[in-house]
């Protein structure tokens, strides 16, 4: 009897995506990014700052697309410390963001911020595609038994 048949009702199969470790999950596109890049133009300069404090205080824009890319500090909120802690690394010398910071990932660190769009990070790679294993047919099988055998 195979374990399936065992858990029947009141246990009733759960899908394995819920009984997945929460640590496991796909990543999607959108979820990669690069820290500190706020406007999301690929790359880390003055306007990314700017671009926060418009967000902030101004209300121009009136969202970002990736929260995340704008959380200079990965402190999992988006406030006057992501543009200060982003001019900072560029005209002070403190320490740069952290990762992903300069190339794309993912947040190494739990919060609520989303990142809906990141377009300078496309999703990972397709997965390469496997060539189909070839079944050895009746007549390689005899070659190959045939090969060995005076091989001895
Ligand atoms: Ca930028
Ligand atoms: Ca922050
Ligand atoms: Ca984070």
């Amino acid at each position: 009897m195979c374990r399936a048949d065992r858990l029947s009702w009141p246990f009733p199969l759960i899908p394995m995506c819920l009984l997945a470790p929460s640590g496991v999950r796909m990543v999607s596109a959108a979820e990669r990014f690069q820290r500190g890049d706020s406007n999301g133009d690929a790359s880390f300069d003055l306007s990314d700052a700017v671009q926060t404090l418009g967000f902030l205080f101004l209300g121009t824009p009136e969202t970002l697309s990736c929260l995340d890319a704008a959380d200079s500090n990965d402190d999992g909120d988006v406030d006057i410390t992501d543009p200060l802690h982003t001019l900072g690394y560029l005209f002070l010398g403190t320490p740069a963001p952290p990762s992903p910071f300069g190339a794309c990932g993912e947040d190494p660190s739990t919060d609520d911020l989303t990142c809906e769009s990141f377009e300078p990070c496309p999703g990972p790679p397709d997965p390469p595609v496997l060539e189909t294993p070839v079944s050895p047919t009746r007549e390689t099988a005899i070659e190959l038994c045939a090969e060995s055998r005076y091989k001895q």
